[in-house]
C-alpha cells in the first residue's frame, strides 16, 4: 500500500529503494570517510580555491517538512565555486540540518567511523549549466552539498537565530517568514576543531572590510563578503541522502566542525513528524524528529579527495 518515506524502522532507510531504486546505485551518500585512503591535494582543487558568498538577506522561510528544518533561500547574490566546482557557479537554494537522539550521532557522513552530533547541508545549484534547481537535480553535475559537522560544545550565535524560531514551526508542513538575517555563512566552521586530524588555517574573508581615511568601507554593502576555504574540505561524487537519491551531487565536506550546545540540539530535537492538528503517532518516539540520518553506504569505486591539510 502507499507509505511515505522517513527513518523509522517500517518505512526508513533499507526500504527507500522498493519505491525508489535510484537508492540502490552506485554513487550513493553518505559514506564513512577513512582520512588514511583519501586522495591529497589533487591538482584540480588546489588550482582554484572554493569560494562562497551568502547575504545574509537571502535566508527566506523556515520551513518543518516533517523530517528536518530547512531554510529555503533567495538565491540572489549567492555564490558557490572554486574547488571540486572549478568555474562553475553554483547558488545557494537552501540548507538543512540533520540531528540524532542523543549527541553521539546524527551525522550523516562519519569519520573513521565516528558520527558527529549532527549535520548541516548547503545544497547549492549548477547555475552555469541549468535552468532551474529542478532541472539540476537530475544532472551529474546539477548540485553541490558543503556539509558541517555538529559537535556539542558552547551555543552557537548563528544557530540561535534559527532555534529561536522553530517553536514557530513546531510542526509538519509549518512555514514562516525569516524577518532578522541569519547569515549562512556564519555557520560555516571558522576555528573550530577539526573532524580529522592535525590543526591550524582558517577561513578567510577575500574582500574584508578595509579602513580608509578613518572610515570603515565594507565589500559592496548588504551584499555579503565573499570567503575563501583555508581550513580544508573532502569531496566526492555522491547522492541526495533522501528520496528520491538522485546522484547528482558534488560532496564538500568541511574538515573542521562548528560547535553547538546540547540544548540547541534538544530544541531541534523537539520538531514535530506530524500537522498540527493531527494526533501524535504516540507508538514511534511521540512523533519528534530525531535520527533523522542515513546510515554510511559503500564508496564503492569512488575516489575521496582532500584538499588542505
Ligand atoms: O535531505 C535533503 C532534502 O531535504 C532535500 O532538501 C534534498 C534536496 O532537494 O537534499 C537532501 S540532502 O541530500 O541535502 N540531505
Ligand atoms: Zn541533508
Amino acid at each position: 500500500g502507499f507509505w511515505e518515506w522517513d527513518y523509522s524502522s517500517q518505512n526508513g532507510p533499507s526500504k527507500w529503494v522498493e519505491k525508489f531504486p535510484m537508492a540502490a546505485g552506485s554513487r550513493q551518500s553518505p559514506v564513512n570517510i577513512e582520512t588514511d585512503r583519501v586522495e591529497s591535494d589533487h591538482e584540480a582543487l588546489i588550482s582554484k580555491p572554493l569560494r562562497w558568498k551568502y547575504p545574509a538577506t537571502a535566508s527566506r522561510k523556515l520551513v518543518n517538512p516533517g523530517y528536518c528544518w530547512r531554510i529555503d533561500t533567495d538565491g540572489d547574490g549567492t555564490l558557490l565555486s572554486g574547488g571540486p566546482l572549478m568555474d562553475d557557479v553554483y547558488k545557494l537554494e537552501q540548507y538543512h540540518c540533520h540531528w540524532g537522539c542523543s549527541d553521539s550521532r546524527g551525522s550523516e557522513h562519519t569519520v573513521d567511523g565516528q558520527a558527529f552530533a549532527g549535520e548541516l547541508h548547503l545544497v547549492h545549484w549548477n547555475t552555469s549549466k541549468y535552468k532551474t534547481f529542478a532541472e539540476a537535480a537530475k544532472a551529474p553535475d546539477g548540485l553541490a552539498v558543503l556539509g558541517v559537522f555538529l559537535k556539542v560544545g558552547k551555543a552557537h550565535e548563528e544557530m540561535d537565530k534559527i532555534a529561536r524560531l522553530l517553536p514557530y514551526v513546531s510542526h509538519k508542513d509549518d512555514c514562516i517568514e525569516i524577518n532578522e538575517p541569519i547569515d549562512p555563512s556564519k555557520l560555516l566552521p571558522v576555528r573550530g576543531g577539526r573532524a580529522g586530524s592535525s590543526n591550524s588555517a582558517a577561513q578567510r574573508c577575500v574582500n574584508p572590510c578595509m579602513r580608509w581615511a578613518g572610515r570603515i568601507i565594507r565589500p559592496a554593502e548588504n551584499k555579503g563578503s565573499q570567503w575563501q576555504d583555508d581550513n580544508g574540505y573532502w569531496t566526492y561524487l555522491g547522492s541526495l541522502t533522501t528520496p528520491p537519491c538522485n546522484e547528482s551531487v558534488t560532496w564538500i565536506l568541511f574538515k573542521r566542525y562548528i560547535e553547538v550546545s546540547h540544548h540547541q540540539l534538544n530544541i531541534f530535537r523537539n520538531l514535530r513528524k506530524f500537522p498540527r492538528g493531527e494526533e501524535c503517532p504516540c507508538h514511534e518516539n511521540h512523533g519528534v524528529v530525531i535520527n533523522n540520518f542515513r546510515p554510511p553506504l559503500p564508496l564503492g569505486n569512488r575516489v575521496l579527495r582532500e584538499c588542505g591539510s
